[in-house]
């Protein structure tokens, strides 16, 4: 049985008073709260383990090494990964795409190829493959959305074609909640002779997700938005193509042997892995991981679909507002604008309630000007968020269209 009130207690964060009001933190998609199990997993790690990791033959050095690879396979595990060789620790989903853009980019890609992305990506899905083009005279093309929000996939089918050598994708939307098909883009993309790479930063969280049933070859998500520490993700590759990749960054345990003109290269996933990394956090995310499998992702999906769900039809009664994306297959999360109001008025105002969303872009401006506006605000939810939640932001909202109203 999915007892919300019974998850709520496990995060500490969640009795928070903001100016004496009750906290309700509607900004998953930026990062989620940690449950206690999480926080313990760090503290415990740090009081008792701490050491680097594949260097020392130590007591501690064994047991923080164990701990990391544990987390690693757990990692594994929860997005279905086959082998555990291509689950690279790396500081979040924009490190990850970083690395795939700079060690398969700058080694692969030519002048004439191109990189197939769509309308609706986050900036870091976006910008590294800019910088790659720049350095490599690839081009960029895009599948632009429909009115909806969803993907025009004729178009896609069009643009995927014999030039193509990567398509990029969010698996879902930080703005529109959109879910994408990239598992016919991926079919798209291998028919063409092209690589796939899914965006997972808002799937990992909130869908049950496996590489293999998408079919890519990339997936990178990040732990903080999925209950996770700061400062650690992942990206999971197929390992015959990250064999055939250029290392990333250079430095200690990357390597097999170095001689003073030249190097050789440590095996996967440690290649990828250079310098010491954040074992703390990896442990941490190993925690959380547990903690939602022991939820069960399905359940975590059924929650929020739910919630998701019941937030589109309230705030949808409201006078005025713009809905974002479809009206339904949407993950939890909920863009919207009022008219005459900036989003940023707009959350300031909802904070002296107590009540956290998000205004701005969304590191998503390509996909702002597709919509025709600066900003919007978003609420998102996650697995701990209640149907009174929604009515306090729904509430929230209406005494902020008054206020702003009487100034119109
Ligand atoms: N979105 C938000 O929407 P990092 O910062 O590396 O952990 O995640 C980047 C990222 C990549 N892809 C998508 C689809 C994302 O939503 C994000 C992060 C946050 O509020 C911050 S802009």
């Amino acid at each position: 049985m999915y007892d919300v009130e019974e998850i709520r207690r496990d995060f500490p964060i969640l009795d928070r008073r903001i100016d004496g009001k009750k906290l309700v933190y509607l900004d998953n998609a930026a990062t989620s709260q940690k449950p206690r199990r999480v926080i313990q997993a760090l503290t415990e790690y740090y009081e008792e383990h701490n050491a680097n990791i594949h260097r020392g033959v130590h007591r501690l050095a064994e047991e923080a090494t164990a701990a990391y690879e544990e987390a690693r396979r757990k990692m594994a595990r929860f997005l279905s990964a086959p082998d555990v060789r291509g689950l690279i620790f790396t500081r979040g989903t924009t490190e990850a795409i970083n690395l795939v853009a700079h060690a398969w980019g700058r080694k692969f890609l030519r002048e004439g190829d191109e990189i197939v992305l769509t309308e609706a990506e986050h900036h870091s899905n976006l910008v590294p493959w800019q910088l790659a083009a720049r350095a490599t005279g690839a081009k960029l093309r895009f599948i632009p959305i429909l009115d909806d929000g969803t993907l025009d996939m004729e178009a896609a089918e069009r643009l995927i074609g014999p030039r193509t050598r990567l398509v990029g994708c969010i698996h879902a939307s930080n703005v529109l909640a959109t879910i994408n098909p990239v598992e016919r883009l991926a079919e798209l993309a291998h028919e063409a002779g092209a690589l796939m790479l899914v965006d997972g930063a808002q799937s990992a969280p909130h869908l049950p997700v496996s590489v293999e049933a998408l079919g890519c070859d990339f997936y990178a998500c990040s732990g903080h938005k999925m209950l996770g520490p700061t400062g650690v993700g992942v990206l999971w590759g197929k390992p015959e193509v990250l064999e055939d990749m250029d290392p990333f960054l250079g430095g200690g345990e990357m390597i097999r042997e170095v001689h003073l003109d030249h190097s050789t290269w440590n095996d996967l996933p440690y290649k990828f892995e250079a310098g010491t990394m954040n074992v703390a956090q990896a442990v941490g995310l190993g925690a959380a991981v547990d903690y939602l499998d022991e939820l069960g992702m399905e359940n975590v999906r059924e929650h929020e679909r739910r919630l998701g769900e019941y937030a589109y039809r309230r705030l949808s009664e409201i006078e005025g507002i713009t809905l974002y994306g479809p009206s339904s297959d949407r993950t939890g999360l909920v863009s919207f604008s009022l008219p005459d109001v900036h989003p940023h008025d707009l959350s300031q105002l909802l904070d002296e309630e107590g009540v956290a969303i998000r205004s701005g872009h969304h590191c998503a401006q390509p996909l702002m000007r597709r919509l025709g506006v600066a900003a919007t605000a978003r609420a998102s939810f996650y697995l701990y968020n209640t149907e009174e939640e929604v009515d306090a932001l729904v509430g929230a909202l209406q005494r902020a269209r008054e206020f702003f109203g009487a100034f119109a």
